[in-house]
């Protein structure tokens, strides 16, 4: 059965053994097991708490968390009274359709629109879609933000808002290498204070590692990136998502999470294309869409495997 949906998740099978679960809770991916040309046998690839919070009661520690229509503390008017990271990844979306179902891939639509637990925090008129496909070898996530304004006014009615995929990535977190980044301008979050959060910085390394507590977000990132590891990796190819998070909180931060199993931080690392230094605009009645395909790397055999 390759799209199955029950007790509030959906499952996609693609036909070669790769599998994808999403929560309606959040469009939350909590699930992604695919292997490689070398090594067939579908692995998981993200990594989810073994506290998370899977009854739709908060936002999933692990997977890919959704975030619209702002990243981290709110700091513009329209989102004001929003949580942190926003509403999407809180919110239960409804399943609207099978896109794709063929040996090339499964693929499945979400929806999300304006709900009575939304109303009173954000009054913005908006449709989101979510398209998650499964191939073979990659996962692919697409937002579609639409503009419902019907407003003719001028200045026009513009949605203003940030979005990115909170990626958790398996992998051995101390041993992970994240680029190309060098010479990219990146701020700082893990800054004592406001003024060193804001200060601009260069990415002197060749790759990125969190080996240390890591909370940096990257501006005009490239389009592509590959997250590596001793025998394994990924790679995220992104369209409409221009800056890239990358957060680890290690056991200093990692323990202040009450979802965050006892040394998760050695077992992922958070890579996190979205649209996050200033604000995507959209005038009534037009659509955004960002999105990423994160493929597996297939290492090649060791010889004396
Ligand atoms: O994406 C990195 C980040 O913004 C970190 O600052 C940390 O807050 C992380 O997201 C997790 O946020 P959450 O609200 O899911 O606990």
């Amino acid at each position: 059965m390759p799209v199955h949906q029950a007790n509030g998740s959906v499952i996609l099978t693609h036909p070669k053994g790769s599998s994808v679960e999403l929560l309606l809770y959040g469009a939350t991916v909590i699930s992604w097991k695919a292997g490689t040309i070398t090594s067939p046998e579908p692995t998981e690839r993200l990594f989810v708490s073994s506290k998370a919070a899977l009854d739709g009661s908060k936002p999933v520690r692990g997977g890919i968390p959704v975030v619209f229509p702002c990243f981290g503390a709110p700091t513009h008017p329209d989102h004001s009274r929003l949580a942190q990271h926003g509403f999407a990844r809180s919110q239960v979306w409804t399943f609207h359709s099978t896109v794709m179902d063929s040996d090339a891939g499964v693929s499945v639509r979400l929806t999300l629109d304006p709900t009575s637990s939304i109303g009173s925090t954000y009054d913005k008129p908006f449709h989101l879609a979510y398209v998650v496909t499964l191939e073979e070898h990659q996962l692919s996530t697409d937002l579609h933000v639409t503009n419902t304004s019907t407003s003719s006014a001028y200045p026009p009615d513009n949605l203003e808002f940030q979005a990115l995929f909170h990626n958790y990535i398996r992998a051995p977190a101390n041993q992970v290498l994240v680029f190309p980044l060098q010479n990219n301008k990146y701020y700082d979050k893990t800054e004592t204070t406001e003024e060193g959060r804001n200060n601009v910085k260069a990415e002197a390394r060749t790759a990125v590692d969190v080996r240390e507590f890591t909370d940096s977000v990257y501006e005009d990132a490239p389009p592509q990136y590959e997250v590596t590891w001793p025998g394994g990796g990924v790679k995220i190819e992104v369209k409409g998502l221009k800056d890239v998070v990358i957060w680890n909180p290690q056991r200093v931060a990692g323990t202040k999470l009450t979802d965050m199993e006892d040394g998760g931080w050695e077992k992922f690392v958070c890579v996190e294309p979205g649209y996050v230094r200033g604000f995507a605009k959209i005038e009534p009645g037009k659509t955004w869409v960002g999105q990423q395909v994160i493929s597996v790397i297939h290492h090649e055999r060791r010889t004396n495997q």
